[in-house]
């Protein structure tokens, strides 16, 4: 691979002015697009072509409160290696990023970044769910990028316009493309998206048909896809990694393996977007701290019993809300504790060099 052009990857004056201002230039580093994450390794791609990269120890693995780790999607800074992996020195401030709680490190975790377009897709089969939609659309609308949903497997659909009626509800002003990668319908309307340096992430459960789509868009079989599976609700899942694809018309997509688990990861403003209508009945109650309980001159009371707002998605919402306030809460604990160690760290040192000043 020769001839890269780093721009083509979407390297923008974004990340090139933030390259000015560090005075990093007597180590001769390069922006590079990150391509691959594995557990410690990444696959990057430079001006040289892409190559496996792991990361400047010092710089990373130091037990530094506020290190920031890079994702797929990222722009990053590395030198090069040309007798083998090059260094990864630093992650560029990002125009976007989708992130989502886990709940077994209890920590923000990356799925992409520095998007321009998320991709929510849900098939129009079994794994049909408007309060997923509702999830995702609360995490794309936070994220920076802009929100599409893609209703996939429109060959096997008969009342598909039931599925976007209630979309619509829910989605109120994100675009709604159904297609089939299977007969190639509705393809054609993704077509405005599919734009030389445009980034767009692929996101849904495993089954929905995101690789398929890959595949459809490009017109050629670049990722794996199994073709056996008919159910996708019991699907295992194909894509096992998350992965930038440039396809040849210069459009790049991250492809992600169907996540189990979308916990909210500060969403303040992807709520107020996503559920904008709600938000409204609650700032008209008369009382600004209302709980919507038996206060009088609740506004979310006198929606729900006139059936403006609709049970449904005023419970998602507040539960979207709470669990966004126990992420928040467990962030804030392990900010702490973080501090805590490094404060630690430093007493130790001290200490260390307290010691050898007496010996
Ligand atoms: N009938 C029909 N089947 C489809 C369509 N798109 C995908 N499929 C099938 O759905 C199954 C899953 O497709 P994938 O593209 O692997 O799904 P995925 O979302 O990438 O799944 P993971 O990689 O596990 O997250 C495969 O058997 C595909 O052939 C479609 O438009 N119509
Ligand atoms: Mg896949
Ligand atoms: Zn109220």
């Amino acid at each position: 691979m020769n001839n890269i052009k780093i721009e083509d990857y979407g390297y923008i004056e974004f990340y090139k002015k933030q390259v000015e201002k560090l005075s990093l230039s007597e180590e001769n580093l390069i922006p590079a697009r990150v391509v691959e994450v594995h557990r410690e390794q990444y696959k990057i791609i430079t001006e040289f072509g892409e190559n496996t990269a792991k990361l400047k120890g010092s710089l990373f693995y130091n037990n530094e409160k506020n290190n920031v780790y890079p994702a797929v999607g990222d722009f990053v800074l590395a030198r090069k290696n040309l007798y083998g992996e090059d260094i990864i020195y630093k992650v560029l401030e990002r125009k976007s990023k989708f992130s989502r709680f886990d709940s077994f490190y209890e920590k923000e975790q990356l799925v992409a970044t520095n998007f321009d377009y998320v991709f929510i897709m849900t098939s129009l089969n079994y794994d049909f769910n408007i309060k997923r939609i509702e999830r995702y659309l609360t995490i794309a609308w936070q994220s920076g990028g802009m929100p599409v949903i893609i209703l996939t497997k429109l060959d096997l659909c008969n009342n598909c316009s039931d599925y976007i009626n209630q979309i619509e509800k829910v989605a109120i002003g994100v675009p709604i493309i159904p297609v089939s990668s299977i007969t190639g319908e509705g393809i054609n309307e993704i077509e405005s998206y599919i734009k030389p340096s445009v980034t767009i992430v692929f996101l849904g459960s495993s089954g929905v048909g995101k690789s398929s789509l890959v595949n459809a868009i490009a017109g050629e079989e670049i990722m794996k896809v199994n073709d056996i599976r008919e159910d996708d609700s019991k699907g295992r899942h194909t894509t096992t990694h998350r992965q930038l694809i440039m396809l040849n018309n210069g459009t790049m997509i991250i492809d992600t393996p169907g996540m189990r688990e979308l916990g909210m990861w500060q969403v303040s403003e992807g709520l107020n977007m996503s559920f904008e209508d709600v938000e409204n009945f609650a700032s008209r109650c008369k009382f600004r701290d209302c709980s919507h309980g038996s206060e009088p001159g609740c506004a979310v009371k006198a929606a729900l019993k006139s059936g403006e707002l609709s049970a449904d998605r005023w419970e998602n919402y507040i539960k979207l809300k709470k669990e966004a306030e126990y992420a928040e809460r467990k962030e804030k604990i392990n900010m702490r504790l973080k501090e805590k160690s490094h404060q630690k760290s430093i007493a130790k040192f001290h200490k260390k060099l307290h010691i050898k000043d007496f010996e």
